[in-house]
């Protein structure tokens, strides 16, 4: 059965009600309405940089990153309307078009559970942490579509090593932001929300784990899980949560939102593998957006150097 779960935060407790609104102009007029000087420079970031909303803006000194495929890049244009984002509606053209409005600043991500140093990180904390790399990944969808992605963000463990999880942290799980008034269209999408997904704890400190910010050049897009998300690119897609807000190192395998609904066709491990079809279809071959032959599926999505190693001796079968 399934439980439905609240975040232990709403967004709209935290956040001011002209800005949860969508207006930036209620931002401006309290931070001079209470001569918020030392504001400023807190939520100068709301006001013209990363993460507010839907208007994507412009990432400066990004470098390039490790394990960038030369592949041709999909143009931008379907990445960012072919999508899945089940809180915004469950047709491919409904996030781009539902969440125009999604509110994602102010935005606190919380690292907890079996770590030495809790802490919830501020979205400006997050693109501080380290140097913002570009990395061109394949990402394919367990519904045999792929792409190729200019992403830009550093290695999840740069991040999670800040935390100090403890020998207890075998998992880590993640939880998507989830507000029914932003979010209508997620009452008929048929799954539970929050979205949570989980990785092993080596897989999630791997370094092609990317907590991601960016892409294209530009902060993420609302539909694309604005403000921050992760990409595990030898995974299917689902296995990359969007907009998350909760971060929790813990001892046993966690929930993971598929594989709730339907373990019979979505495991824990769910890496690409073409050998192993979705009871209802083949994963032998893909198709890129913007292309019209499919093409056939790579064994880690292409990524089998990196990462086979992690599962040395399990039945893939099995863990699928
Ligand atoms: N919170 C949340 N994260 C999510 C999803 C979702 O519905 N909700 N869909 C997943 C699926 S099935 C895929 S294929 C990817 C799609 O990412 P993209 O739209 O940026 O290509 O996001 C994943 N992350
Ligand atoms: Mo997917």
């Amino acid at each position: 059965m399934l439980v439905k779960r609240a975040p232990d935060l709403k967004y709209s407790d935290v956040t001011p009600k002209g800005l949860y609104m969508g207006r930036r102009n209620f931002l401006l007029g309290l931070l001079i309405t209470t001569g918020a000087v030392a504001g400023w420079k807190r939520f100068g970031y709301l006001l013209d940089g990363p993460g507010n909303g839907s208007t994507p803006t412009k990432l400066n000194g990004v470098i390039k990153g490790p394990y960038s495929t030369d592949e041709k890049t999909t143009p931008e244009n379907d990445v960012t309307h072919y999508n899945n984002f089940y809180e915004f509606g469950t047709g491919k053209e409904d996030p781009a078009r539902n969440a125009k409005d999604f509110v994602t600043s102010p935005w606190y991500v919380s690292f907890e559970g079996e770590v030495k140093k809790p802490r919830k990180f501020t979205m400006d904390e997050i693109m501080k942490a380290a140097p913002l790399e570009e990395r061109i990944y394949r990402h394919r969808c367990v519904e045999a579509w792929s792409i190729v992605v200019p992403w830009i963000g550093y290695s999840f463990s740069t991040l999670a090593k800040m935390v100090e999880p403890t020998s207890k942290a075998q998992y880590v799980a993640f939880e998507s932001y989830y507000d029914h008034k932003q979010m209508p269209q997620g009452a008929y999408a048929g799954i539970a929300f929050p979205y949570v997904e989980g990785l092993r704890i080596d897989e999630a400190m791997h370094p092609l784990t990317l907590l991601t910010v960016g892409m294209y050049g530009e902060t993420l897009p609302n539909q694309d899980g604005a403000p921050v998300r992760m990409v595990i690119p030898w995974k299917y897609g689902f296995k990359s949560i969007k907009s998350i807000v909760k971060v929790r190192f813990v001892k046993d395998q966690p929930p993971a939102t598929w594989n709730l609904e339907n373990a019979h066709e979505y495991g824990f491990y769910s890496n690409v593998n073409p050998n192993v079809d979705h009871p209802r279809w083949s994963q032998a071959k893909e198709r890129r957006l913007g292309e019209f032959f499919r093409r056939p599926t790579l064994m880690f999505n292409g990524y089998g150097d990196q990462v086979a190693s992690l599962y040395n001796g399990m039945d893939l079968r099995k863990y699928y």
